[in-house]
């Protein structure tokens, strides 16, 4: 099982490289990879586990904070109108964006970062995403809002960006022209 020793910080080079496209169809290794990600994720969401084996929480990981330099991704949450997202995704690719953007109120977090950033994370407010699923079937994802900032949050793990290079160096709480909040 995953826990907070397999995932890699903040000054670990493979969070700052370009990630591999994974070859399809993905190997049975590389399912059982993303299922345990995704595992990771519901694990770290229980109060019980998370407390037995002191887990942070999280709605989103990528394979690089595994030190997987592969393009997979997992993702588990619910959001606002309860509508429940849980997907291991290999390849996945933004094929279209809004031109507006939206922000989490509260600023990002990360797994793979030990310390609080403050600062707003511009980011677009809808996104059409394709991947492969793991049933290995293709996929293509119409997400806005809260679910659209989790999937660019982990897809920007497999180019080697981390949340605060998008936060303004002169004013980390700037709102750009066009942006919407986002609560969550
Ligand atoms: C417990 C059980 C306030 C502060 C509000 C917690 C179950 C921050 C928000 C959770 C913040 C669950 C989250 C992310 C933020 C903040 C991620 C709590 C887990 C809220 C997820 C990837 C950014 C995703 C909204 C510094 C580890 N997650 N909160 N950002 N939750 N969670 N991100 N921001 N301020 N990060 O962190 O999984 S996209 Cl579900
Ligand atoms: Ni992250």
């Amino acid at each position: 099982m995953l826990t907070m020793k397999d995932i890699v910080r903040e000054g670990d080079p493979v969070l700052r490289n370009m990630a591999e496209e994974v070859e399809l169809p993905p190997t049975e290794e590389e399912i059982a990879t993303l299922h345990e990600m995704l595992t990771f994720l519901k694990n770290s969401q229980d109060e019980e586990i998370a407390e037995k084996y002191e887990l942070r929480a999280g709605v989103g990981l990528a394979a690089p904070q595994i030190g997987l330099p592969k393009r997979m991704i997992a993702v588990h949450f619910q959001d606002f109108d309860e509508k429940e997202y849980s997907y291991g995704l290999f390849n996945p690719k933004i094929i279209s964006h809004s031109v507006a953007k939206t922000y989490l109120t509260g600023g990002e977090g990360c797994l793979s970062v030990d310390r609080e950033v403050p600062g707003y994370v511009p980011r677009y407010n809808k996104i059409t995403v394709k991947a492969t699923d793991l049933n290995k079937n293709e996929v293509k994802l119409k997400l806005k809002g809260y679910a659209a900032i989790v999937f660019q949050h982990e897809i920007d793990h497999l180019n080697g960006v981390m949340f605060y290079d998008h936060i303004s160096q002169e004013d980390p709480f700037l709102i750009p022209d066009n942006t919407v909040a986002c609560d969550e």
